[in-house]
């Protein structure tokens, strides 16, 4: 059996012409017209159409069917190629058996559920390959920034003993007699490793157990988490602006292909980002008849109408402490306000973080304030009788970084297997 292909078939052209060259794809049309069939043959580069004339096509192939093709560029009329390939042998590897569940070339829809059943085929429509091939070029971005910002990359535990962060939303399993958790966040673990490494980064899969049935909450998710010592709130605001900047400068130098199959057109964000506090926000929302106190939370449907007079990426500073996590740090001047921020694309909450308690006895209290058992923590706390130095961090959902940059409004569409309370498989 051929296995070893000569060319992508984005390398091919028509300087090639009369070379012989070996492709391997799937057939993705097939017409007949007499003794002559006209094929087109798909990989992960490109397609290109296949020429059988004086050779016998082989029964039964089918589209999709993975085949081998040996075959002569040469120039072509068809509209929409450079080039031809005239085939001198077709292998067939593995055959498509139909029918196929999904129609992958996307001629027929398919609802987004019977995709994801289908998620290796739906994968061979170039609309939903081009989502991946971006979201890869994303991560590629994210860790170079990282790495120019002299960040470390960092692998946290994802099965756990207690609560990371408290809160209920926690999916707990067995582990040897005893009971585990799934890492809602690798957030105590960064924290702690800024002693010894100072700046530290980790993109990875994070679990939370919340019934949502929303286009951006997922059980399982994406989170690039970042920590840094000797940082304030105002300077991880400051990375993660660049490195969101830098991500969708890359995307539009290195994906064009991609953007142009899925007729997205982005912009590069002008910065600074907006920078817009909890308190003016209440003010906003009050003079579009709103009422809310200081301290309330802003509901989807208050961020909703912030969104529409703020539809692009800003930050949205100072928190009231009464909203944030045990770990988040009050301003000097204001201890009701925190030195937190999120960073909102519109109504969408791309990311959250702030400067960290790293005093114990003060964190100690905020922990027991919040209704949390400090015992629980004492592990953790631990660590910062070791030389904790002070500093801040952030987390960013890469899946819904995802969603504003190829225009979707739904995170399943960029989630190879989407995991939410009633998808469990594939
Ligand atoms: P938070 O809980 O706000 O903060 O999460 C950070 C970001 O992660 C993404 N995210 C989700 N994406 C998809 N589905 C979900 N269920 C989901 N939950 C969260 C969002 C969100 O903005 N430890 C802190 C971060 C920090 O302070 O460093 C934390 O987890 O984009």
């Amino acid at each position: 059996m051929k296995l070893k292909k000569t060319h992508d078939i984005e390398s091919i052209s028509i300087s090639l012409e009369g070379n012989q060259i070996v492709i391997g794809g799937w057939v993705e049309d097939l017409r007949k017209l007499g003794k002559m069939a006209f094929l087109t043959v798909r990989d992960v580069t490109g397609i290109a159409q296949v020429i059988v004339k004086d050779i016998t096509l082989p029964e039964d192939l089918t589209r999709q069917t993975v085949v081998m093709v040996q075959g002569i560029v040469q120039a072509t009329k068809a509209r929409d190629f450079t080039y031809e390939i005239k085939a001198v042998s077709i292998d067939i590897l593995t055959k498509a058996i139909h029918p196929l569940p999904i129609d992958p070339i996307g001629r027929l829809e398919s609802n987004i559920d019977n995709r994801l059943n289908a998620r290796a085929l739906d994968m061979r429509n170039q609309r939903v390959a081009a989502i991946f091939k971006i979201r890869s070029a994303v991560l590629a971005s994210l860790r170079k920034t990282f790495l120019e910002k002299k960040f470390i990359e960092i692998t946290t535990p994802k099965i756990i003993g207690s609560a990371s962060e408290g809160g209920a939303n926690l999916f707990s399993l067995e582990y040897f007699g005893k009971k585990a958790y799934l890492a809602q966040s690798p957030q105590l673990y960064k924290e702690q490793m800024t002693i010894g490494l100072e700046r530290v980064f980790e993109i990875a899969s994070f679990y939370r157990a919340e019934k949502s049935h929303t286009g951006r909450h997922l059980s399982e998710f994406t989170s690039i988490d970042l920590e840094a010592a000797f940082m304030d709130y105002t300077d991880v605001i400051q990375i993660l602006e660049d490195l969101v900047v830098q991500v969708f400068r890359d995307v539009l130098t290195n994906c064009q292909k991609e953007l142009a199959i899925l007729e997205r057109q982005i912009e590069i964000p002008n910065v600074p980002f907006e920078r817009v506090t909890y308190s003016q926000l209440i003010n906003e929302l009050s003079k579009k008849g709103v009422e809310l106190k200081f301290g309330d939370d802003l509901l989807d449907s208050h961020l909703r109408m912030v969104g529409e007079s703020h539809p692009g990426l800003f930050f949205l500073l100072d928190w009231p402490m009464s909203l944030k996590p045990f770990y988040i740090h009050p301003k000097d001047d204001d201890l009701l306000i925190s030195r937190s921020f999120d960073l909102q694309y519109g109504h969408l909450e791309l990311s959250s973080g702030g400067r960290r308690l790293h005093d114990p006895k003060i964190l100690r209290a905020r922990i027991s304030e919040q209704g949390l058992d400090p015992e629980s923590f004492e592990e953790h706390l631990r660590t910062f009788d070791w030389g904790m130095p002070p500093h801040s961090g952030w987390g960013m959902g890469l899946d819904r970084l995802m969603t504003v940059i190829v225009g979707t409004d739904n995170v399943r569409e960029v989630v190879l297997y989407p995991r939410d309370p009633e998808r469990l498989s594939p």
